[in-house]
């Protein structure tokens, strides 16, 4: 296996690459970081460069390209199976993939009604029906799933299913959007990871402003 490259956007907003970036991180991988920021109107040309979908995440390992979160985090499961990307037990690990699979697929209301956006003061907004209905989803989700493994993260230790869901806890917390008691320990223990404290204060040191995802 050659060295890793994960091709990244600003760390402040870019929601799909915080995904891999802290899934690396929390299980201990080295990789290089190369950040290309997106904040131009168009895209950023320089993606042509490395990005087949002229996106970000993109993952090299030497002469192959993996992009889109999901499946560079797949990908790393399979490179590293000993690090526990995945839980263990079948049954678990396809209860893992479902929620991971429905954040990936899902939730369109409340990806444009609020956007990563880790510099934003925590303020609550008003949530249309079609948020809500997101929201209570995810609620769901993350208060069965804990109860089921009793904790800190989805699956008792952090897995893929807590990467995926990695930018939605940043999205409940900037915009106030449950005051659920689960929400709130989930919310702590995410952010009380390495990956996280790290991540945020790179990207709360950063200075481009990408007027769409300022909401
Ligand atoms: N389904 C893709 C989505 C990737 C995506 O939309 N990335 C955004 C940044 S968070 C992007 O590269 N936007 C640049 C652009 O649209 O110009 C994934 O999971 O990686």
């Amino acid at each position: 296996m050659a060295a890793l490259e994960l091709f990244i956007g600003n760390k402040n907003y870019s929601s799909w690459s915080f995904r891999p970036w802290i899934a690396l991180k929390q299980k201990g991988i080295t990789f290089k970081e190369t950040l290309v920021p997106f904040d131009f109107e168009n895209g950023n040309p320089e993606f042509r460069e490395f990005s087949p979908s002229m996106k970000v995440p993109v993952l090299r390992d030497g002469d192959l390209t993996v992009w889109d979160s999901l499946a560079i985090l797949e990908y790393l499961a399979d490179c590293f199976p000993d690090k526990g990307l995945w839980p263990e037990d079948r049954s678990t690990r396809a209860r893992a993939r479902s929620v991971s699979a429905e954040m990936h697929s899902g939730f369109p209301a409340l990806r444009t009604a609020c956007p990563m956006n880790m510099r934003r003061p925590v303020e609550k907004i008003a949530q249309d029906e079609a948020v809500k209905a997101d929201v209570a989803r995810v609620v769901d989700i993350w208060t069965e799933c804990l109860e089921a493994s009793r904790g800190p993260f989805l699956f008792g230790t952090f897995t893929i299913a807590d990467a995926m869901f990695a930018p939605v806890v940043s999205r409940f917390a900037t915009f106030g959007l449950s005051d659920d008691p689960v929400v709130a320990r989930y919310t702590d223990a995410m952010k009380a990871t390495d990956g996280w404290q790290a991540w945020e204060a790179d990207a709360l040191k950063e200075t481009w402003i990408v007027d769409v995802d300022e909401v």
